[in-house]
């Protein structure tokens, strides 16, 4: 059996096994990082995402070369948005809703180029693709089950946006009994006070929702 990985965390140390351990890619796709997608329909600019791809990539290739399972989310709708709460379409004054055609093909919509993930960052063969609904990765998808299939009890999480998607699956993931640690610097917001926020919020009142670390020791532990 492989030894326990302990690395240095806020707000103290974060224990992980490996085979008990899986990544978590929060929706890395066209769809927030490049212009033209949802992201930039509702206004923001894209271009304060793309920089956590290489950190993004770098843990990524230290997971995949340690052995560990890897987990890619996508939100995605399907083409007929019947599982698009017409709340959710409606919602704000976007340039562009979910479903409506745009640059990069149908908003938000499964299949389309726009919702495929960032080619730095693509799944692998062998690797889990999860296109959820939500925001939260674990609502009306079968992440659960799958990751209890397979002894899954820690989850590290990167991707974006840090408040949005991520804090609901990483919230979502420790009502249900997961240990999760936040990548500082492989997650990223359209607003990066609340990225910060984000990060105070989950770590603070002893791990309440979970860790936090940079990148850098949690590579170091997969050595
Ligand atoms: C958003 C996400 N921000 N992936 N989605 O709408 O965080």
């Amino acid at each position: 059996k492989p030894p326990p990985r302990t690395l240095d965390a806020n707000p103290f140390a974060y224990r992980y096994e490996l085979p008990h351990t899986a990544l978590v890619i929060i929706d890395m796709q066209r769809d927030f990082v490049e212009p033209g997608g949802f992201g930039e329909s509702l206004g923001n600019d894209v271009t304060k995402l793309q920089s956590i791809i290489p950190t993004c990539q770098a843990v990524l290739s230290a997971w995949r070369q340690a052995g560990g399972l890897v987990v890619h989310t996508r939100e995605a709708h399907a083409p007929d948005l019947s599982d698009c709460p017409p709340a959710k379409r409606l919602r704000g004054e976007p340039r562009l809703r979910i479903g409506d055609d745009g640059p990069m093909g149908r908003i938000l919509i499964a299949g389309e180029p726009g919702n495929q993930i960032v080619p730095q960052l693509a799944p692998r063969v062998g690797e889990f693709v999860i296109d959820k609904p939500g925001k939260g990765a674990f609502y009306a998808t079968p992440l659960h089950a799958l990751l209890q299939g397979r002894g899954i009890t820690h989850l590290v999480f990167m991707g974006v946006t840090t408040e949005v998607c991520v804090q609901t699956s990483m919230r979502e993931a420790n009502d249900r009994g997961y240990d999760c640690l936040l990548v500082e610097d492989g997650t990223a917001s359209y607003f990066p006070e609340f990225k910060q926020a984000t990060l105070d919020m989950v770590r603070a009142q002893g791990a309440i929702v979970g860790w936090t670390s940079p990148a850098a020791p949690l590579i170091e532990s997969l050595y």
